[in-house]
């Protein structure tokens, strides 16, 4: 018997009942029909089996066997798909011819197509082989039909990060299923993480939402992509306890990963692969929202994003180096002006602050040059509602904030509790950059700034002032007044420490005295 190929059914088939075989990937039980995606070597294909609402069509089959098709070919919103009119499983001296087939057609589908950088860089030529090991798993992810779920930083580094490699997954996921709208909501999500690593309670989330798909719809075990995230030690409780649930785990990231031994760092012996600089000598400079970038061409070559996405994200995360520089050139190119990525970047985080845990997907989208006309009233509105925001923080602080001499500079002490509007954006990290900024222009010594709340202090150092390390006080704190809880860290000049609500007064004691120490030393 002939069978048609998925890539080669069009609108010219509705209509048509076809003769079709396939691998069931997913089934999904709706209110209604029983939805599911088969992979026939050639792409994915969508079909809709109906006895009664909310009731399994076809029980007997499952997520993983051949099955014979016979089906009409519908249509539903800009895309088709087949109506099932019988299915059963392929004769056991079928399986084996149909089982190789499907395996050495995608075998050749899931290597990237595109292996070269879009810009001259040291730091991304040495990474080359990672960037191919976590395309080829991502396009494998996509073939065989597993849940792809991507995890960033929310801030604008990583958003540009996530937002890149989103565009590369969900559009090579629109080559293989032949544009199905369902397919890229079923088996893809994104979902920030506010913490700046893969903090524990999202790791619970990601593990109890995917065992109740995995119940309800065969789901099988997601492929993690933690990108802006996922280097440290921090990130290692989550981790280990998605590990120990067979997920894959691929790590796109540009922080200090901690001591690097072999090209390896403690994470790596619990994930999959690993795009990091530090791993082969480098620095955090080549920012995730770079490193997103050429990961979507590796994912899917012919994808949509624009370059002002890197360049944005360089500029947003203080990043310097000839990557930066190329971006930001092309940018330009384009039209896109320095201080124009600025505004829109911040917008990201100010948009990334209100989001939250949402996806957001469509608007996120947009945001990031999916609607360009939108994206030019946004920036051009909220660029100034952001400045007003500012001058009123810049006013709060003028009028509260105590300054102290400390001799070669000031300290500049802001309650970052009494000082915010809560739930508001500029929450307390960026108001803390904000003043910062502020008073280090006007004073006439360097400063440190020092925000406190009940149970944090948040940082920032001018370069003026030598011999200073926040992490350097974080260890000693958490060493030395351990009963308070003290932890964080952070880099060098921006930084923050938590701790328990007793641990206050004995924590910003400590890091007064530290300070005194530091003054000595000038
Ligand atoms: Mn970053």
């Amino acid at each position: 018997m002939e069978f048609r190929q998925f890539e080669t059914i069009s609108t010219k088939d509705i209509g048509k009942t076809l003769d079709l075989r396939g691998k069931v990937e997913t089934i999904k039980q709706t209110a209604g029909p029983t939805l599911m995606i088969l992979n026939d070597g050639t792409g994915n294909f969508t079909f809709k089996a109906f006895i009664k609402p909310g009731v399994r069509a076809f029980p007997e089959i499952e997520a993983g066997d051949l099955v014979y098709v016979s089906a009409v070919i519908n249509e539903r919103k800009d895309t088709i798909e087949g109506e099932v009119k019988s299915m059963k499983k392929l004769a056991l001296e079928d399986i084996e011819d149909f089982q190789n087939h499907i395996h050495e057609k995608n075998a050749a589908k899931v290597l990237p197509t595109n292996t070269e950088f879009s810009i001259k860089s040291k730091v991304l030529e040495s990474q080359k082989d990672r960037f191919i090991k976590i395309a080829t798993i991502i396009r494998k992810a996509v073939v065989d039909g597993r849940p792809i779920l991507l995890r960033h930083n929310a801030d604008c580094d990583g958003y540009s990060s996530a937002v890149t490699i989103e565009r590369g997954i969900l559009e090579f996921m629109d080559e293989v299923t032949g544009g199905d709208v369902m397919a890229k909501y079923q088996n893809y999500r994104r979902a920030p993480s506010k913490a700046p690593f893969y903090e524990y309670e999202d790791a619970v989330k990601d593990l109890t939402t995917w065992l109740k798909d995995k119940v309800k719809n065969g789901a099988k075990e997601p492929l993690i992509i933690i990108t802006d995230n996922g280097s440290t030690e921090e990130d290692l409780l989550s981790i280990k306890q998605m590990k120990i649930y067979n997920c894959q785990i691929v790590v796109v990231d540009h922080h200090f990963p901690g001591k690097v031994e072999n090209n390896k760092v403690i994470v790596d012996e619990y994930i999959d692969a690993h795009i990091n600089p530090y791993l082969t000598g480098y620095d955090s400079n080549v920012c995730a929202g770079m490193l997103g970038f050429e990961l979507a061409r590796f994912i899917y070559e012919k994808n949509s994003n624009s370059v002002f996405i890197p360049a944005m994200a360089a500029i947003l995360d203080h990043t310097a180096g000839i990557e930066k520089e190329q971006y930001v050139e092309k940018a330009k190119a384009l039209g896109f002006t320095e201080e124009y990525l600025a505004t829109l970047g911040e917008i990201v985080d100010m948009q990334s602050h209100y989001i939250r845990f949402m996806e957001a997907r469509e608007f996120i989208n947009d945001l990031f040059g999916n609607n360009m006309l939108m994206q030019k009233e946004l920036v051009k509105m909220l660029g100034e509602d952001l400045k007003k925001r500012y001058k009123a923080t810049e006013a709060i602080a003028r009028h509260y904030v105590e300054k102290e001499d400390f001799g070669p500079f000031y300290v500049i002490n802001f309650d970052g509790e009494r000082g915010t509007n809560r739930g508001e954006y500029p929450a307390i990290g960026k108001s803390t950059n904000h003043i910062h900024k502020i008073f280090e222009q006007e004073l006439d010594k360097p400063i440190v700034t020092m925000t406190s709340g009940t149970t944090f202090l948040t940082i920032r150092i001018s370069d003026g002032v030598k011999n200073i390390s926040i992490p350097t006080f974080c260890s000693y704190a958490q060493k030395e007044l351990a009963y308070t809880g003290a932890e964080g860290g952070g880099h060098e000049r921006a930084g923050s420490v938590k701790f328990v609500e007793y641990g206050r007064s004995d924590v910003i004691k400590a890091f007064k005295d530290y300070l005194r120490d530091v003054a000595k030393k000038q």
